[in-house]
């Protein structure tokens, strides 16, 4: 229960350093968690300016035969025909024209007063202890959830194969329901990301379409109107796409054909209703391909309204700035990992082209950078992170590389835990680095040589790796390393936020 105090309260304990952070779900044992953070200084890490995608190569392979279904089970991935590594580190700064409002800012999502009323009176108070740090109370404020959410906690699994997402409780190993992800029971959905307050996830299809569901029943509308909610109750009961009243929106983009990041941004807390407004979703897409590709009409950069899935902006990347294609073929399979930073501003890598684009929340505008992998997260003091894991510091342009050895097992997700520590794949299992060291930390073996696409560290801290191609999730102990296991899913394809962990470290533990 640690850490569930952690998150939701760690605004407040002040952290602008990365100490508090750590002793924050770090309480004791700790074995191994030290190897790298009872370090030097931040500056050690080589910092090979610029361009980082020399090493990378092949791993950034992965999810190969396009398009097909069969991209999805794969573990056979061999990468082929990864890209060009050497381009220029800098970049070309673009603008586009439509720089429209927006100027919500996520940090301020934290509001100060604790006390108070819980909506639901069954539960007294859960942790009167955790009645945090009152010290800059204002008055007025009835919101017992101060950032993010941490009543309950779900990862939000594409099945890839299946053409349906895994509703998996995190703290029971639980899977509490299943989900098609397009009305025609198709779409190679693959990746996920969890709205702030946990309420909703959205569902990106490889062959085109974003689907919002309800995290829980009290959010889900009763479409027909017999009093009950008709809605999935475990991986045995899927429901027709139109049937299940927990899916809240489908929006199929039916000009594109691929369609792969997706990312929450925060929206705005309002203290009055103590929920967020003005979430918004992004996402990117392609439009000349066979499904799940693109052709060398460039990248769509797309904002949606998190209430009704409609698009409000949308901003088109050129081929000849940022190629969807593959190398210099002529098709491609365009963005790959996403995430937003402490700004909302999404960063997204583009496969086998070895760059990444960072498009400003405010403005529209975006940049272009050379580098990354595959997987792409941001952590809490707004650097990028490939999967190798590499870091870019955005204010100085640069990369660092890890220091140690931890080889890449073909391209995974990549999350920031809740002691200062960068995980992702490795050959055999997952690995960490520390992230501001950049020193190579543990390596935790999991069972089979298989390789742990999905990469994802919950709101309690902890770890998630979700085997590709197969049916299984393990959840591992950041300071013990056990680890237990659901095995229940079928031909996963998975990575991103999918347990809005990310999103609710950098909105509501930013340093
Ligand atoms: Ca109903």
């Amino acid at each position: 229960m640690k850490n569930r105090i952690c998150g939701p309260w760690a605004p407040f304990v002040v952290l602008s350093t990365t100490l508090t952070l750590a002793a924050c779900g770090d309480d004791s044992t700790a074995t191994g968690s030290d190897s790298g953070s009872d370090g030097s200084t931040t500056t050690t890490a080589t910092n090979t300016s610029g361009d980082p995608g020399t090493d990378t190569g092949t791993e950034s392979s992965g999810e190969p035969t396009a398009g097909s279904e069969s991209e999805s089970q794969g573990s056979t991935e061999e990468p082929t025909t990864e890209g060009p590594t050497t381009e220029e580190p800098t970049t070309t700064d673009q603008t586009t024209d439509d720089p429209t409002d927006q100027t919500t800012d996520p940090t301020e999502a934290t509001t100060d007063d604790p006390t108070t009323t819980t909506d639901d009176p069954t539960t007294t108070t859960d942790d009167p202890t955790d009645d945090p740090t009152d010290d800059t109370t204002t008055t007025g404020n009835q919101c017992e959830q101060q950032c993010g959410n941490d009543e309950w906690s779900y990862a939000w699994i594409a099945n890839s194969g299946e053409h349906t997402v895994t509703k998996l409780d995190t703290r029971t190993l639980v899977e509490e329901g299943r989900y098609r992800t397009r009305p025609d029971g198709s779409g190679s959905p693959s990746r996920t990301s969890v709205s702030i307050d946990g309420r909703a996830v959205v569902i990106a299809n490889r062959f085109g379409g974003l689907t919002k569901i309800w995290a829980r029943q009290e959010d889900c509308i009763d479409k027909n109107n017999d009093g009950i909610i008709q809605t999935s109750t475990g991986k045995n009961d899927v429901l027709p796409f139109d049937q299940d009243e927990c899916i809240a929106w489908h929006n199929p983009f039916s000009d594109y054909t691929v369609q792969r990041p997706v990312a929450w941004t925060s929206g705005v807390y309002n203290e009055e209703t103590c929920e967020y407004d003005d979430q918004k979703i992004w996402t990117t897409t392609g439009n000349s391909g066979s499904p799940g590709q693109c052709g060398q009409t460039g990248i769509w950069v797309h904002r949606v309204n998190g209430d009704s899935g409609e698009v409000e902006d949308t901003i088109h990347i050129p081929h000849a700035e940022v190629p969807c294609t593959i190398g210099n073929i002529e098709w491609g399979l365009g963005p790959y990992g996403a995430a937003v930073d402490p700004d909302n501003n999404m960063w997204f890598f583009v496969w086998a082209q070895s760059k990444m684009v960072r498009v400003d929340h405010e403005t529209l505008e975006y940049e272009v950078f050379s580098g990354g992998s595959y997987g792409l997260t941001v952590d809490t003091m707004g650097r990028v992170w490939d999967d190798i894991p590499r870091r870019f510091d955005y204010q100085s342009q640069t990369w660092s590389s890890p220091i140690g050895d931890i080889p890449g097992a073909g391209g995974s997700g990549v999350a920031e835990d809740l002691q200062g520590r960068i995980w992702s794949a490795t050959q055999g299992g997952v690995g960490w680095v520390d992230m501001e060291t950049m020193v190579v930390g543990d390596i935790i073996p999991l069972p089979g040589n298989n390789l742990y696409r999905g990469i994802s560290v919950d709101i309690d801290g902890f770890i998630w790796a979700i085997q590709l191609g197969g049916t299984s999730a393990y959840k591992i102990d950041p300071e013990t390393y056990e680890y237990e296991f659901y095995d229940g899913l079928n031909s996963p394809y998975t990575y991103s936020d999918m347990t809005g962990g990310q999103l609710n470290k950098v909105t509501c533990i930013p340093m």
